[in-house]
């Protein structure tokens, strides 16, 4: 038995590291793939021998305890609906986790997979629903790149908001990608200079233009669309994913008033090219409470060398730190320093952003 069982364990790993492979990601090794946790002397006889013909494939959509998966192999023309098998306990399985299936993967009307193994995630983007709330959640698992998508104007640009998500792709070790869209309303000029200074790539985008800049960044990695309400998220979706369908100019989506009821994240591919899109229609910001407060200030790579002149344990909130004649002294903008404190006053149970 305890040759079967390490058999089995090993085709779990190879078949990880193809599926990784397959979907051309990098940067991961074996120990990705999660061994049922247990002590490695005793038979794991929880790995049943059925489970040796699991199929790989990932998390699209989630909706109440019931996933969308899409198989690596593309067997099925419509995604796999599936539960999770009941010895994987109750943690939640997000958008983007990678996952194996049994049963009936044939993805046919009324047809349940059952799912029995989850890879470890080489990341996730986590949220708390505001500054100050003690329960993290994790929004998306296994995405390369943030995508914070920003109007130059109708809305105007938000650069706390911008900071903020910054700081959650920063403690994520995901890219952030700075999309910047209504370039027929404004210039960008500003906003590009601004956030150029601090090495984060940005794009612009048009309505009705499809951006093969944008494209050229999309392709081959999973990406999480973040947006505040009205910076044309939706339409630059659709731009990409046409079958996508979101609604454009939505009021509501959480209350049902628009056409799509659902806010939490899905998960949608590229038309032409091997890139994910994954859409957070419920998600408008990131509450930061799970993060280090050196973290944080990490994510403001411009005041970096300033920490120099501030005492040892600053808050960098008073007249000792020395944040201020950094910027005095011309080295950074006072705007990124005055961000940096809104945050840092935010997390540590202060006033309102
Ligand atoms: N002028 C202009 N309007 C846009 C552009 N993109 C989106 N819009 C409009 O902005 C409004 C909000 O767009 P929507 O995609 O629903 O934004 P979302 O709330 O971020 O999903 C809609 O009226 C869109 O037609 C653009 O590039 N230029
Ligand atoms: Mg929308
Ligand atoms: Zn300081």
């Amino acid at each position: 038995v305890a040759g079967d069982v390490k058999y089995v364990a090993a085709g779990y790993i190879a078949a990880g590291w193809r599926v990784l492979s397959h979907q051309s990601l990098s940067r991961y090794d074996e120990d990705d793939v999660r061994i049922r946790p247990g002590r490695r002397s005793r038979p794991r006889s929880r790995i049943r021998p059925a489970h040796r013909d699991a199929v790989p494939g990932v998390v699209v959509a989630v909706d109440r305890g019931r996933y969308s998966c899409v198989l690596d192999t593309g067997a099925a023309s419509s995604p796999v609906v599936a539960m999770l098998a009941r010895e994987l306990g109750r943690a939640g399985l997000v958008v983007g986790d990678r996952v194996f299936l049994i049963g009936d993967v044939s993805g046919g009307p009324d047809s349940l997979a059952r799912i029995v193994r989850v890879a470890d995630r080489r990341s996730t983007l986590r949220r708390t629903a505001d500054d100050t709330d003690p329960v993290e959640r994790v929004v998306v698992a296994n995405v390369d790149q943030l995508v914070i998508v920003t109007a130059l104007a109708d809305p105007a640009p938000q650069p706390r908001f911008i900071d903020r998500c910054l700081v959650a792709a920063y403690d994520s070790g995901i890219t952030p990608l700075l999309c910047l869209t209504k370039a027929d309303l404004a210039a960008p000029d500003t906003v590009l200079d601004a956030y150029g200074q601090l090495g984060v790539p940005a794009v612009t985008t048009r309505r009705g233009e499809d951006s093969g800049v944008l494209r050229g960044h999309l392709t081959g990695r999973w990406s999480a669309f973040i947006g505040s309400s009205g910076v044309g998220k939706s339409t630059l979706v659709n731009t990409l994913v046409p079958s996508a369908d979101r609604a454009v100019g939505a009021v509501n989506l959480v209350t049902g008033r628009g056409r799509h009821t659902s806010s939490s994240a899905v998960a949608l591919p590229l038309v032409d090219g091997t890139g994910w899109i994954v859409d957070t229609p419920g998600i408008r910001s990131f509450g930061l409470a799970h993060v280090r407060r050196d973290t944080v200030v990490a994510s403001f790579p411009d005041l970096a060398a300033g920490l120099a002149r501030c005492p040892r344990g600053c808050p960098h909130d008073n007249s000792d730190c020395g944040l201020d004649s950094w910027v005095a002294d011309g080295n950074a903008e006072e705007a990124r320093l005055i961000s940096l404190r809104r945050l840092l006053a935010n997390i540590g149970g202060g006033g309102e952003s």
